[in-house]
């Protein structure tokens, strides 16, 4: 379906028309379009064939013309032209957290300021702070998300390279004779974030899977065309790497490919100390190949346990698959439930059966129904009368959906005094309470940390959400220390929480092993606000896994029983 990638055009032409300071009623109107877009849950394309594009609210025959324009030629000529009239760069800086087109028109007209460069140049010059809007808190958030821009700039979240991978794989299955598309680099290790996507393919031609690769739909660049080798953007900066091996090379190019680049240094020293060279073409004593077919084969004859992708960081895997002592890492089938989910009651978007539903489709034993607490009114928390009524819904969904057992939570703010944001006797009766910062992200490290190891000192909370609060490429995480909480994590038998969301990923792998370490339980939960959003435990499981985890440090992996007796 091409409809976000439409949305994303009217959005942008939005902002380029309020960079232009143009009548606010035709920015909103592209934006009503964007949003339409966005929402809708059937196939553009198809509705522009029957003609119910029209029916649309907010959309118009002219917006359905830019539409089947961009759905023929790929793109719309009207905002082809109107992406030339303003700078180039200033459609970056709209990435850029604290920035929006108003102020982004503001900046470029008043003071010629067309690039993140240049921005950069006068953030802190007085004229900059004159302009209307602006003065030192304003400032600082922009430096704040400069920094975080830059520090994320150009790497993927995992959700968009998982997405991404899936389309081109999609694609190359289609090529007569291959039988084997397979990801490789920092994919297959399932790092919070990708630089690029790297692709192996064996199998056919190589010059026809690379034909196929270079012309595939969605395909805006090739960057680089060889034999057996290729490399294409796609939308604005997605890059994905195309290699063609032999079915007899697979295991070999498949390990050299994965990387880490780390790790691959390490095994090509262990071998060569064996009188033995490795490379992306086998494992070889002189001319004579050893290995190169599978992985497997390889580690073993470097004399080593296979390593599973996710740990190929040299941070310590290399000596256990030496030693035989690599963990028994936890798997998706060790996953008996979600706990972290909305639903319609506070900020999410499905029901609490479609969530009953969801949960057993995809084998769960149980579910949490987590909504907002009373304080986050943003996101339509709970008052502790509607609290009370889910309670009754969820009750009604446990007689009558079958096969699953939802369990009744609370995401519950954690107030700036560090107490939770219901009284004792309403938390008594819950299931499972995770308490979550949502509020004062700025408070020194003392305040925050003290106010998070508060709330892991209520006898009922259970879990503690998304820890550290930051959001991948957009927030810092807060000014917390992990140690402290980790350590009164284990004190008080709090579990922390491994937040799957592709923009959160928090804990992360780094802060999950040592947190296990010191004998803290880890809780996955996807934070869903929509059933849709359910997969994203994948990504919490293969974190835990970049984490060194076993099923025995993750909740998750517990038995109902076992379940409540671990949280009584
Ligand atoms: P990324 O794309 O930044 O998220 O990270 P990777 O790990 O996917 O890095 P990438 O795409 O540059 O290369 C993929 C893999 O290929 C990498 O993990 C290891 C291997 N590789 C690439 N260049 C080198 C190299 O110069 N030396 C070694 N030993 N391996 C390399
Ligand atoms: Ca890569
Ligand atoms: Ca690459
Ligand atoms: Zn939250």
């Amino acid at each position: 379906m091409k409809n976000r990638e439409i949305a994303h055009l009217f959005e942008s032409q939005a902002d380029i028309l309020e960079i232009q300071d143009a009548n606010q009623f035709r920015v909103n109107a592209y934006r009503r379009v964007a949003r339409a877009l966005e929402e809708l849950t059937v196939d553009v394309a198809g509705l522009v064939e029957s003609g119910e594009i029209t029916g649309i609210p907010g959309i118009g025959k002219g917006t359905a013309a830019a539409i089947s324009e961009y759905l023929e030629t790929g793109m719309i000529g009207s905002y082809e032209q109107a992406k030339t009239e303003i700078p180039k760069g200033l459609l970056e800086l709209l990435a850029i957290s604290g920035l929006g087109p108003k102020t982004v028109g503001l900046l470029w007209r008043e003071l010629n300021i067309r690039s993140l460069k240049e921005l950069k140049q006068r953030l802190h010059g007085e004229k900059l702070l004159a302009l209307p809007g602006m003065g030192e808190k304003k400032v600082e958030r922009i430096q704040a998300g400069i920094r975080a821009y830059e520090s994320g700039a150009g790497r993927m979240l995992i959700g968009t390279a998982l997405s991404l991978a899936e389309m081109v794989r999609a694609e190359l299955q289609k090529v007569p004779g291959v039988t084997e598309v397979g990801a490789a680099g920092s994919l297959r290790r399932w790092k919070e974030t990708i630089g690029d996507v790297d692709l192996l393919v064996t199998g056919g031609s190589p010059e026809t899977a690379i034909e196929a690769f270079t012309s595939m739909p969605g395909v805006r660049e090739v960057l680089a065309s060889g034999s057996t080798k290729a490399s294409v953007r796609i939308e604005e900066a997605l890059q994905v790497d195309l290699r063609v091996v032999s079915k007899n090379e697979w295991g070999a190019a498949l390990m050299y490919f994965t990387g880490s680049k780390e790790h691959n240094v390490r095994l090509r020293a262990l071998a060569r100390e064996r009188d033995l060279k490795l490379n992306e073409y086998g494992l070889f004593r002189g001319d004579k190949k050893l290995s190169s077919r599978t992985e497997r084969a390889v580690y073993r004859k470097l004399g080593m346990a296979w390593v599973p992708p996710e740990l190929r960081e040299d941070r310590g895997e290399i000596e256990a698959a030496l030693n035989g002592t690599l963990p028994r890492l936890v798997e998706m089938e060790d996953i008996r439930g979600d706990l972290h989910m909305h639903s319609v009651w506070s900020d999410g978007g499905s029901t609490i059966e479609e969530v009953a539903r969801a949960a057993r489709e995809r084998g769960y034993e149980y579910v949490i129904m987590s909504d907002h607490s009373r304080s986050l009114k943003i996101a339509n928390g709970l008052s502790i009368e509607r609290l009370e009524q889910q309670a009754l819904e969820i009750d009604d969904v446990n007689r009558r959906v079958r096969g699953i057992r939802v369990l009744k939570g609370t995401e519950a703010d954690i107030l700036s005094d560090g107490s939770v944001d219901y009284p004792d006797e309403v938390l008594e009766r819950l299931d499972v309470v995770i308490a979550s910062i949502h509020s004062g992200f700025q408070q020194s490290s003392d305040r925050i940390t003290g106010r998070i190891i508060s709330a892991m000192e209520n006898p009922h909370v259970d879990i503690i959400g998304h820890p550290t609060g930051r959001l991948i490429g957009r927030r810092e995480a807060y000014r917390v220390d992990m140690e402290r909480v980790m350590k009164a994590a284990a004190e008080t038998g709090t579990a922390l929480e491994i937040n799957c969301h592709d923009e959160r990923i928090d804990l992360n792998d780094v802060h999950a092993r040592r947190a296990a370490e010191m004998g803290v339980k880890l809780s996955l939960g996807t934070d869903s606000h929509d059933v849709s959003q359910m997969w994203a435990i994948t990504i919490g499981v293969h974190t835990a896994r970049r984490g060194w985890l076993s099923p025995e440090s993750i909740l998750n992996t517990l038995t109902i029983e076992a379940l409540f007796s671990a949280l009584s």
